[in-house]
């Protein structure tokens, strides 16, 4: 087939807008390449017309060939654009999804925070020092001596049984109270003397929700002259009114222990239902916290202190069922099992 020149200028035209409409409309890269194929591809496109040029006179040819280039050009400049916009876009899409803020402050160091045995443990530390006692601390493994014969324990009480203290080869033992603690400080500091012993202590128990064979206690003792069971009560109801944070009503009732004379346990009324009786107190309205008593003369004096010149009272106090009655925590075990999602509340 044979094209007038004019008819080959209009289809070289014509083949050039409609590539240019359709490269500009290209929504993806798929259109695009369809749209460079139709314009450019070597069987279709400008190329067809490349053939016919052959048989044109040569001035026709010249121009016709001027005409092919420029539309080649024009086309080639429009697809190149096409490719950036895509670029472009494609890129801001990366980065509006990997966009960061460098100026936000970055997160600190996660905090840790007390065991709730220790926060009791300081609060009372810090009462204490405020009544002019002080803060005592001492070993772990203790003697025979310190921990038994020096409170006034005889050699036959079951407390010292396998069943109940753990003894080591030595013949030293885990201390199973901080007495020895205060032992060792009527020793060191003698008369007068105002006390506390904070501290972990063990015992040879099978454990279950309220028993454990590790447990932290707080024992106390003031020793001067004339002291009295109104001493004993005064210095109570303070140390149970910063543990409550509010007056508490107190009774004694005798108890027996060896390292003090007179002994009493010291209940609380029940500060669940006041008094009237509940599952706390099982009824009683009472219950039952505060072991203590006047130091037994024979313990004043194994530690050097003249009881016809001194007398004291002492007291020993479970921190950690203190713990669990402040914060409501009913099993012993999860205060030293050391799963954080536990620990965590506090
Ligand atoms: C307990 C502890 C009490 C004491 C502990 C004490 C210490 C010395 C002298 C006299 Cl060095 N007493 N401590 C006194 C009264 C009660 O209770 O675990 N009771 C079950």
């Amino acid at each position: 087939m044979m094209l007038s020149t004019s008819m080959l200028d209009r289809s070289i035209q014509e083949l050039e807008s409609r590539s240019l409409a359709r490269i500009a409309s290209a929504k993806t890269r798929e259109d695009l390449e369809a749209a460079r194929v139709e314009a450019l591809g070597r069987k279709g496109g400008l190329n067809q017309f490349s053939k016919e040029m052959g048989k044109l006179p040569p001035e026709e040819r010249k121009r016709i060939g001027a005409l092919l280039n420029a539309a080649k050009q024009n086309l080639e400049a429009a697809i190149e654009a096409r490719e950036r916009t895509f670029a472009e876009a494609a890129l801001n899409v990366r980065l509006d999804a990997e966009w960061l803020d460098l100026t936000l402050p970055a997160p600190g160091p996660r905090r840790g925070h007390l065991h709730p045995i220790t926060r009791i443990q300081r609060e009372l530390e810090e009462l204490f020092s405020s009544l002019g006692f002080a803060v005592l601390d001492g070993p772990e493994v203790e003697t025979e001596y310190h921990n038994f014969d020096a409170l006034n324990i005889p050699p036959d009480h079951p407390a010292r049984d396998m069943q109940d203290t753990f003894w080591l080869e030595s013949g030293n033992l885990l201390r199973t109270h901080t007495s020895p603690v205060q032992v060792r400080g009527m020793e060191r500091f003698g008369p007068p003397l105002r006390m506390i012993a904070p501290g972990r202590v063990f015992r040879n128990e099978s454990v279950d929700a309220s028993h454990e064979h590790t447990f932290y206690q707080l024992e106390g003792m003031m020793i001067d002259r004339d002291v009295s069971v109104a001493h004993l009560i005064y210095f109570m109801k303070t140390l149970l009114a910063a543990i409550f944070k509010r007056d508490v009503t107190v009774r004694l009732r005798p108890g027996y222990f060896p390292f003090v004379e007179p002994g009493f346990e010291l209940d609380i009324q029940c500060l669940i239902c006041g008094g009237s009786g509940c599952p706390v107190c099982k009824q009683s309205g009472w219950v039952e916290l505060l072991p203590c008593g006047l130091v037994h003369p024979n313990v004043l004096r194994m530690s050097n202190i003249d009881p016809e010149q001194w007398n004291g009272f002492a007291f020993g106090l479970g921190l950690t069922r203190l713990a669990m009655m402040r914060y409501g925590i009913d099993d012993i075990r999860q205060l030293q099992g050391g799963d954080l999602r536990f620990l965590e509340q506090f």
